[in-house]
């Protein structure tokens, strides 16, 4: 069994698909990071960085595995289950995708809405240097979707960490840069129509939590 801490968040999602498309047994546990349950005691032993999503994985109950960045916990999840990372060239073709989502599209997109909700502070640099990259990196997505199915080369944990930020935030980077993404798009459809990714989607039902 898993215990899953997360929050209604697009990091907190990426690996609620897995957990679901892995049809792994676990408990999600709903930390409410905007009334400040991420600093607690108890969490802050699981996730040192005061962030979800985390896990805490019993499935050896003799030594239970604590492992927190959604990166980790995706490649943590693959190589135990042994599903949605491939070995050999395959590996480092998913890798490189999942890197730049943790490294890039996760971080300037979440800076991106950060700027954006505080618009009236007038920060004008900031809303248009994060406006500009986000531009920039769905253009990134838009081209790699336009030669490939997926991001690897088969749905992959790097699927699973891209899309639930593309999904919210495409049509607000759309209408930014005056043009759509239609290989993003048409990638969307195709991962909105997994039913592991729907039940993910709406991880956690809040309701308690737990840790
Ligand atoms: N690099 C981290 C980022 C996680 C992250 O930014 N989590 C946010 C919610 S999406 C959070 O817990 N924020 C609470 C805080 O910063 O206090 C990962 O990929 O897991």
């Amino acid at each position: 069994m898993i215990d899953f801490y997360t929050w209604t968040t697009p990091n907190g999602r990426k690996i609620a698909i897995m957990l679901e498309e892995a049809g792994l047994d676990y408990t999600a546990h709903p930390v409410n990071i905007g009334q400040g349950e991420q600093f607690a005691a108890d969490f802050l032993k699981i996730s040192p960085n005061n962030k979800i999503p985390a896990i805490v994985d019993r499935t050896n109950p003799g030594a239970p595995k604590a492992v927190f960045e959604s990166g980790a916990i995706l490649i943590h999840l693959a190589e135990t289950s042994g599903q949605f990372l491939p070995a050999g060239d395959g590996r480092a073709d998913v890798l490189q995708w999942l890197f730049w989502q943790v490294g890039g599209f996760g971080p300037m997109l979440g800076q991106y809405g950060h700027f954006r909700a505080r618009s009236d502070a007038g920060d004008a640099y900031a809303m248009s240097r994060y406006t500009e990259e986000s531009k920039r990196l769905f253009g990134v997505l838009d081209k790699r979707l336009g030669e490939s199915e997926f991001l690897g080369s088969a749905y992959s944990i790097a699927d699973m960490a891209v899309f639930p930020w593309s999904l919210p935030l495409r049509p607000r980077i759309e209408e930014a840069a005056g043009r759509t993404f239609q290989n993003v798009d048409r990638w969307e459809r195709m991962i909105s129509q997994r039913p592991a990714v729907g039940r993910g989607m709406s991880v956690p039902a809040i309701a308690s939590k737990g840790y």
